[in-house]
């Protein structure tokens, strides 16, 4: 196999994350774009997307973050009466989301393979169930895969994030070289609130011992934002692959992290 980078696109990224399931189309398609011109330069690409307005919004509402709640009365919805069915809309919008992306990449004439994990994973956190090389060794130009919620031993169901997914692609496929991850509205990991943040204080090599500002839209998200990323990043790192957070809004960027060019944007080391 050639080798491997891991794109980790943004869900606010992708989608305007305080709309439900809505999606912005002409950043994925610039997005895509740039994997195109990667795969022309010869490299195999995996592509891991969070879930944006598509997966955060009603997982938080229905807590599915923490599994089956027994001692929480949830106001039903006007489609959704309970925790269960919660699962399946949340799991069927992340399919929706999921053949956006693909599609943007069949009208480019890439052919893609989408593995949704709710279909083959099991349990949350980065040692989730779950065989990684056979099914990733696909013949297609690009693997796709995404956060999504799967069944757990513990609670019935789970939140996997594309976070935990990224860290198991790069430990279980030798030939991953390289791990981007494409954010919305900032440069990289910042050393103060982005509001307030000028361009000196984006922080260019992040280890764990340095401290940032960890912004995370609490009241949005079920999973853990940039700190999520970082000390994912960092445990990636630490398997000796070369890990960068960039700006997934300037597509310069995103091509030359993937080449490991040297770019605008966090570069994460283990220590
Ligand atoms: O956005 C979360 O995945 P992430 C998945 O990659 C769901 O953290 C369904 C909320």
């Amino acid at each position: 196999m050639a080798e491997v980078v891991v794109v980790k696109f943004g869900g606010g990224l992708i989608t305007n994350k305080s709309k439900l399931c809505t999606p912005m189309l002409e950043t994925i398609d610039n997005l895509v774009e740039v994997i195109d011109r990667i795969i022309n330069c010869g490299l195999k690409v995996i592509v891991v997307h969070g879930a944006g307005s598509f997966g955060h919004l009603r997982a938080k509402y229905w807590r599915l973050n923490e599994g089956m709640v027994e001692d929480h009365k949830f106001a039903p919805q006007i489609d959704c009466q309970n925790q269960y069915q919660a699962v399946s809309l949340v799991r069927k919008d992340m399919l929706t989301l999921n053949s956006i992306v693909c599609d943007a990449f069949t009208k480019r004439g890439i052919s893609t393979r989408s593995l949704p994990p709710h279909q083959w994973a099991k349990n949350t956190g980065s040692n989730f169930s779950g065989e990684i090389s056979t099914r990733f060794a696909a013949a297609e130009d690009v693997i796709v895969t995404f956060g999504d919620v799967v069944d757990c031993d513990i609670g019935e169901f789970g939140i996997l994030s594309g976070d935990d997914l990224v860290v198991r692609i790069c430990r279980d496929i030798p030939q991953v070289s390289r791990l981007v991850f494409a954010v919305k509205g900032v440069d990289g990991i910042l050393s103060k609130p982005p509001n307030v943040a000028t361009d000196e204080d984006l922080i260019h090599e992040w280890s764990p011992s340095v401290s940032y500002s960890g912004v995370h839209d609490t009241d949005i998200d079920v999973t853990g934002g940039i700190a999520l990323k970082a000390n994912r990043g960092a445990e990636v790192a630490s398997m000796g692959i070369e890990v960068v957070i960039i700006n997934g809004e300037k597509p310069e960027r995103l091509f030359d992290a993937c080449l490991g060019k040297s770019t605008r944007g966090t570069r994460i080391l283990d220590k």
